[in-house]
């Protein structure tokens, strides 16, 4: 500081970097009814009828599944709409994120 030079503010890329991606995850509960779980995933995540129930089993069955991954904003966004939706229900239907590797 005060010799003249100055830091860099940015930082150059590679043009074909990707932004950083996020995992939504559905988490089971003992609560939430399956068809519920179902018609979320069908509506939130544009899943087809057998996609949809496959996810739910697996998430019944494991404890969690993953579902896709986005963008930050559009996980975070997607996993909130997901989770009021059971929450507007009463039901403790819960949708995560986290960054991908
Ligand atoms: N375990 C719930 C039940 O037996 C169904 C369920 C499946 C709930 C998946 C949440 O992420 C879930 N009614």
């Amino acid at each position: 500081m005060g010799n003249g030079v100055v830091t860099p503010q940015t930082t150059v890329r590679p043009q074909t970097e990707r932004p950083r991606l996020y995992k939504v995850i559905l988490l089971n509960d003992d609560y939430t009814p399956r068809d519920f779980v179902v018609a979320v995933l069908k509506a939130v995540f544009r899943m087809n009828g057998d996609k949809a129930y496959g996810v739910m089993m697996t998430a019944h069955q494991l404890g969690a599944c993953f579902i896709a991954a986005y963008t930050k904003d559009v996980a975070e966004s997607k996993a909130t709409e997901g989770t009021e939706a059971g929450r507007r229900e009463g039901y403790p239907l819960m949708f995560t994120t986290e960054p991908e590797e």
